[in-house]
């Protein structure tokens, strides 16, 4: 089986790559496996100083994997939406948070739905200066899920998450670094050099001071992470059951514009 996940060890830096760019990195239950057992082995590899999480082809991640989604909806005995997170998304973004090494996401191109919480739910972002950035969930009559509703105002502010979470516009770096959903943004061409050059710099650190300063963080402004991404997942599981929800997911697979009715 081909890996949906690229991973690549330089010095204290561990790289790893979404794989499936011919959906722009939509991610199935395979990425979610591949990506748990590597930040599981990075927590225990104590040579791993620093991750740096990244996107091959032009996207950074698509989100989940709609063509999956559907067909695990009709699948009979197929598991909720809201334990398809639970035992998923939700794992990955708790193990993010609780590894205490640097994340970086080095956003190379479109993130869009939970591929947009995962870029969030790492430490720093650095965006190339020709990504974008959808919530996404809107469109497909969701909430913003994997920590997107815990993260999106308190990194940009309420007024302006319910914006891009109620429109799922698509924004370029430019306006993503000007409400400060990403860090820095550098040419395309240098975001592997540039996202690198800082995990090295990041890697040569005190990685168990930078681990306690996370910790601190995550204590401050993130204790109530765990309970929140079962409030979503609740959430989610509610939205999914609606009409529109069918409605939004139908349209995109059959590209076409979706129509809402409300209900
Ligand atoms: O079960 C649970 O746990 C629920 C959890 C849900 C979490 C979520 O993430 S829900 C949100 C899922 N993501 C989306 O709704 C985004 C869907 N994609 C898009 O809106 C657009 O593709 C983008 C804005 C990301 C990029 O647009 P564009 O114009 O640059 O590219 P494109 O032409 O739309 O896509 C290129 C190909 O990728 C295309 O396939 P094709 O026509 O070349 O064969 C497209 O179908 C495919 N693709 C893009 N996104 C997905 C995807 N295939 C499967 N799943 C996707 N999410």
């Amino acid at each position: 089986m081909t890996p949906t996940l690229l991973t690549a060890q330089d010095g204290g830096v561990l790289t790893l790559t979404f794989n499936r760019p011919e959906v722009l990195n939509a991610l199935n239950d395979q990425v979610v496996k591949e990506l748990s057992a590597a930040l599981r082995q990075a927590e225990r590899d104590a040579t791993v100083r620093c991750l740096v999480l990244t996107g091959a082809g032009r996207a950074f991640s698509a989100g989940q994997d709609l063509g999956a989604f559907v067909a695990r909806e009709e699948a009979p005995g197929s598991s909720s939406i809201r334990e398809h997170l639970q035992t998923g998304y939700n794992q990955i973004v708790t193990r993010m948070r609780g590894l205490e090494k640097p994340i970086i996401a080095g956003i190379n191109g479109v993130a869009a739905g939970v591929g947009l919480s995962l870029a969030l739910a790492a430490d720093m972002r650095i965006a190339a200066d020709n990504a974008s950035f959808t919530t996404g969930f809107s469109k497909i009559g969701l909430v913003p899920d994997g920590g997107m509703s815990y993260m999106l105002p308190l990194l940009i502010g309420i007024g302006r998450a319910a914006e891009l979470a109620f429109t799922s516009d698509r924004i370029d770096a430019a306006e993503a670094h000007r409400l400060g959903l990403v860090n820095r943004v550098v040419p395309a061409d240098e975001l592997g050099a540039a996202t690198q050059a800082l995990a090295q710099q990041l890697a040569a650190m005190p990685t168990r001071a930078l681990g306690l300063t996370k910790r601190a963080f995550n204590r401050s402004v993130l204790a109530d992470l765990d309970t929140w991404l079962d409030y979503e997942a609740h959430l989610q599981e509610i939205a999914g059951q609606t009409a529109d929800h069918k409605e939004g997911v139908r349209a995109f697979i059959e590209k076409r514009p979706a129509t809402f009715r409300g209900e």
